[in-house]
């Protein structure tokens, strides 16, 4: 009888998994809407090159850093470097150039706190934002990309965690609650602290045959990991965990396990830091750490600066939910996602 209920386990198990798969697969973009990502870009750097001859277009955010489900925004960084006038009439300039090139909707936000200007491409209907010299963001886009090429894992969890954020209202940074980015950070990290781990510390080097092969140093950042992840290709492979254990694991662990109180998520150590330590234990500014999550870059920096001590209450029971869905739920692939 006992082995005919693990039977039934085994199989509930797998069809879960098929399902959060089949999700996943369903969010990837489809090869044309790549095809059409690449066309607008090569179209706006034809454009931009006519003003600023020296002048570099980037693709960074969800549209490089493989993390990106279908009909994303493309975010754009243009780098020029020794810029001798202001990036507001950089802005300008380029809303002009684009503008007269029949893109639509085009508008220059000069006093966002990144500076973009916006536009959408009516021949595709994709929307694009533009930053200049936002450079760290590129750099932090090849770290995603580089992560997600070591295990098919952490995409598929990853797609599946930006997905239910979205569905459940809880990855707006304006309402408090975390950026896209923050996510995959988290999920990164949750991967690097499995046992067996599935991931590696990519900045951790030198360590387990990894050296420093990417080395940048961009706004005074230093910025440096191994980045030949195609030489780790089998590294999580000791670890057998399906995508359905994973999603139940995260949301458990951030539900019922995650010390707010004290700990700080950091990818850059594949570790948990402690909030004395980089002294976040209180509120400056704005800053309030109630959920620590350290940039691996710009170390000063704290993702989870954004929440509030309203929105803190909101993700985290947004988080509880969504342990006892995986826990307790017949069907959790629907109530998961179901809108807020
Ligand atoms: P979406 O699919 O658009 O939700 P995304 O990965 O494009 O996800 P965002 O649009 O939030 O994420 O951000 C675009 C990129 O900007 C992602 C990351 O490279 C960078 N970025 C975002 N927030 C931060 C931050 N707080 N610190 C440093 N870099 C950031
Ligand atoms: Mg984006």
């Amino acid at each position: 009888r006992n082995s005919k209920r693990q039977i039934e386990c085994r199989r509930d198990i797998d069809r879960l998994n098929a399902r959060f798969l089949g999700i996943y697969e369903s969010l990837i973009p489809p090869d044309e809407e790549k095809v059409k990502q690449k066309q607008l870009v090569t179209l706006l750097k034809k454009l931009v090159i006519k003003e600023w001859p020296e002048a570099e277009l980037y693709i960074y955010g969800s549209c490089g850093n493989s993390f990106g489900v279908s009909k994303s925004d493309i975010d754009v960084c243009l780098a020029i470097e020794d810029l001798d006038v202001n990036k507001s009439e950089v802005l300008l300039k380029l809303a002009d150039i684009l503008q007269s090139d029949n893109l639509q909707n085009v508008q220059a936000l000069t006093r966002a706190r990144v500076p973009i200007v916006k536009l959408m491409d009516p021949v595709t209907g994709i929307s694009c934002d533009i930053c200049i010299n936002n450079l760290l963001a590129v750099v932090n886009t090849k770290l995603l990309r580089d992560y997600a090429k070591i295990d098919a894992r952490l995409r598929q969890l990853a797609f599946i965690v930006k997905h239910w954020a979205k569905s459940r209202g809880v990855n707006e940074t304006y309402r408090g609650t975390l950026s896209s980015y923050a996510y995959v950070l988290m999920c990164i990290h949750f991967l690097q602290q499995r046992k067996p781990a599935i991931l590696p510390c990519l900045q951790l080097v030198p360590c387990q045959g990894m050296e420093i092969t990417y080395a940048v140093t961009v706004d005074n950042v230093e910025c440096a990991y191994f980045d030949q992840v195609e030489k780790l290709s089998s590294f999580g492979s000791r670890n057998k965990e399906s995508i359905a254990q994973l999603v139940w694991a995260f949301f458990n662990y951030w539900a019922y396990w995650h010390d707010y109180a004290n700990d700080v998520l950091s990818v850059r150590t594949g570790s948990v830091l402690s909030k004395r330590g980089k002294d976040w234990t209180r509120r400056i500014g704005n800053d309030r750490h109630l959920i620590c999550i350290e940039d691996p870059f710009e170390t000063s920096h704290d993702l989870g600066r954004v929440v509030d001590k309203f929105s803190i209450r909101v993700l985290r029971e947004e988080f509880e939910r969504a342990a006892e869905i995986m826990q307790y739920d017949p069907d959790p692939c629907v109530t998961l996602f179901e809108p807020y």
